[in-house]
């Protein structure tokens, strides 16, 4: 049995005129790596709030990243974008950085057609000596893949996986056993449990910048087969999920994460800025799952 993966949807520190700060990035990785020990980091997806950056920000958290890792965790460029032309030129400067893995959101907004989003992933990857995981995140894009469409993307062979956010445990069986080699990673971080039960091969996630010790032991639990302390971890992480939620997640984040040691800034607007009640309920947090 393989090791499962637990990747860190990497945040992006911003000061409160919304410009990117690459120390709190640095100082981001750092703990990643230190005190949460991940096995990677995804980069620049929805956790990276990417979708409001520019293209030269992007490259900046990509290059801050890279350099920070220095080659100890692997790392996941998310590339993908409404403008292919971006897309493109982002999945070059990954891969020439070097990055060992890719992924792009699949194309939202305009109701694409399956063969116009066939046609994306393909000329993202056209001219990069690269891999790629789909970013499949129905929810926010309004793209719900199929396991017959997923396997048609698949047959291009630069296309290795899928970073699966969706609560959609049906076809995520169905996609499991339809690939068994390709590499499946679970994004809903409070939806772990049941998507180890269908074999993934790790998560990626947002609240795993905060939580990932106890997520480890929960999927450590799991491979041992004590289903029941998992579960306890899992109800653990769920309640404080829940939390998170209610007091507003991308923001709580990183104010739980300036408990915690590291100064990962505000979020970017129109992101809501931290109030004191939310300052408030990110000290509960803190002390109630953390400290
Ligand atoms: O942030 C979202 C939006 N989902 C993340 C993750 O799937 C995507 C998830 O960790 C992500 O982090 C990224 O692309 O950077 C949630 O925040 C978490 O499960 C709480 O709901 O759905």
């Amino acid at each position: 049995m393989t090791k499962k993966l637990l990747y860190a949807a990497q945040m992006t520190a911003f000061d409160k005129d919304g410009n990117i700060n690459l120390d709190g990035i640095r100082a981001l990785v750092r703990y990643n790596i230190d005190v949460n020990k991940v096995d990677g980091l995804y980069v620049c997806g929805s956790t990276g709030e990417a979708f409001m950056l520019n293209t030269d920000e992007k490259k900046q958290v990509m290059k801050t990243v890279y350099d920070e890792a220095n080659g100890a965790i692997d790392l996941v460029a998310q590339v993908g974008s409404l403008n292919l032309k971006e897309a493109k030129e982002l999945a070059k400067y990954a891969t020439d950085l070097g990055y060992p893995k890719l992924s792009a959101v699949t194309p939202f907004y305009y109701n694409f057609t399956f063969e116009q989003i066939k046609n994306y992933y393909n000329e993202i990857l056209k001219d990069v000596d690269n891999k790629l995981l789909i970013y499949s995140i129905p929810a926010l894009t309004g793209v719900a893949l199929t396991t017959d469409q997923f396997a048609e993307l698949f047959e291009n062979p630069k296309i290795i996986g899928i970073k699966y956010t969706n609560a959609d445990f049906y076809l995520l069986e169905r996609v499991r056993n339809a690939f068994p080699d390709k590499l499946i990673l679970s994004g809903f971080d409070e939806m772990l449990l049941p998507a180890l039960a269908l074999n993934v091969d790790g998560c990626i996630g947002s609240t795993y910048n905060l939580n990932a010790p106890r997520v480890r032991a929960e999927m450590d639990a799991f491979e041992a087969g004590d289903i029941e302390k998992a579960r306890e971890l899992q109800h653990i992480s769920n309640d404080m999920i829940t939390d998170l939620i209610a007091n507003d997640i991308y923001p709580t984040l990183k104010l739980v994460m300036k408990h915690l040691g590291v100064d990962a800034g505000v979020v970017k607007k129109p992101m809501s800025q931290p109030t004191p009640e939310m300052e408030a309920g990110a000290k509960a947090i803190y002390e109630k799952y953390f400290k």
